[in-house]
């Protein structure tokens, strides 16, 4: 097997009876494994919800971590609609020519320094620096503050063998804080500044509302990304084939990308809160159970995709579900679909090849399961064409 091989461990499970069982700090989770299943029950908000206590629909479990109420993604509607509207328009920047430029200098800069150098860990040396500098574009604040985040490693929740480590949440939660404060003494063009200046409702958002969209825009978007980005460079190490097929079809640019991000589906799952005794996929589940959404299984539901194991570059129907589904799809998606397109299209410019010399997996303990998501580490060498 392919070292950037990402085996579907829910097959067989998806099959027999389309969920998966997960006990999770006590807080047992029904995975919900196939892509029919998951729609449905993405859909109805009002049996499974996401405005349930704060963390509780994150698998693993982030309660014993945090209070603050992450926004929009623990609303239901109609308060999820409200608030989301209220940040739409800024999460659109990335369609914005100066955006994209800025983006697409950041990442041409950072592939011609690993094209200087001799060996690179991917992880730590592309992938989070890389997020951390295009999440200035984001957030509309100067570059060097990357360096900051970078200093935290890839998750903002976890440390070396701890999965949910609280106090390294407080050093972001500490930080936001201080931007915060930074924000009303001295209002800029930043995110910051521009939620302390929105409303929902007629309403200016609260301190804490500003906390719970910004603490989102951290956590939510960072390993998500550095597991795209990682995982992208070892799929091009092993399949120079693609990389030299992107540069001879360009056109097919965004079809690539879709289909990276359903193989890869770096976020496995998100969990709902059941709110009355229910069923899914033909099981009961009782009021103030937890199921989750998974992601990865539903996009390898051969139900839907063709020769779904293999990643077909130019795949036409491609209803995968990386970026969520129904209204709660991912806040951050144009970002991050931006910055793939942008490194895909970079790779294939300067990029002749890429040497695989060593790599520690990324697996996922999901009890039944267990789920190969990227890298710990990932060492290459970049040859330029
Ligand atoms: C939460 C989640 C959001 C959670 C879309 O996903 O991402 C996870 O990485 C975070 O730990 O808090 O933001």
């Amino acid at each position: 097997m392919k070292k950037s091989a990402l085996p579907d461990p829910f097959a067989a499970a998806r099959l027999r009876e389309g969920i998966g069982h997960m006990n999770d700090q006590g807080d047992p989770v029904t995975m919900i494994l196939r892509l029919k299943d998951l729609r449905k029950t993405a859909h109805n908000y009002k049996t499974f919800q996401s405005g349930a206590t704060p963390g509780r629909i994150v698998v693993p479990s982030e309660v014993n971590i945090r209070d603050t109420r992450q926004i929009p993604f623990e609303l239901d509607p109609p308060e999820h609609t409200a608030y989301r509207a209220a940040v739409e328009a800024w999460f659109r920047r990335p369609l914005e020519e100066g955006y994209a430029r800025a983006l697409t200098r950041q990442i041409e800069t950072l592939v011609d320094e690993v094209l200087q150098g001799d060996t690179v860990e991917v992880v730590s040396a592309f992938a989070l620096p890389l997020q951390s500098r295009a999440l200035t574009l984001l957030l509309n604040i100067p570059e060097a503050e990357a360096d900051t985040w970078i200093a935290w490693g890839t998750h903002v929740f976890r440390s070396e063998g701890v999965a949910l480590d609280g106090e390294k949440a407080n050093i972001l939660y500490d930080y936001i804080d201080e931007q915060i404060d930074r924000a009303i003494a001295d209002p800029g063009e930043d995110l910051y500044s521009v939620l302390l200046a929105s409303e929902v409702n007629g309403k200016p958002l609260t301190r804490e509302e500003v906390r719970g969209v910004m603490i989102l825009t951290f956590a939510g978007g960072r390993d998500t990304l550095i597991n795209a980005i990682t995982n992208s460079v070892a799929y091009f190490a092993e399949h120079p084939e693609s990389l030299n097929r992107l540069r001879t079809e360009p056109e097919i640019l965004n079809r690539a990308v879709e289909e990276l991000v359903r193989y890869f589906a770096p976020l496995t799952h998100i969990g709902r809160v059941v709110t009355r005794d229910a069923e899914v996929c033909a099981h009961a589940v009782r009021a103030d159970s937890r199921v989750s959404l998974c992601w990865a299984s539903a996009n390898r539901d051969a139900a839907a995709f063709d020769k779904p194991d293999e990643i077909v570059l130019d795949r036409k129907l491609n209803p995968h579900v990386s970026f969520g589904f129904s209204h709660h799809n991912c806040l951050g998606a144009t970002h991050a679909r931006q910055l793939l397109r942008t490194l895909v299209a970079t790779l294939a410019e300067k990029v002749a090849s890429i040497e695989l010399l060593d790599h520690r997996d990324n697996v996922e303990d999901l009890d039944q399961f267990k789920r190969k998501v990227g890298f710990d580490s990932l060492t290459v060498r970049f040859h330029a064409r």
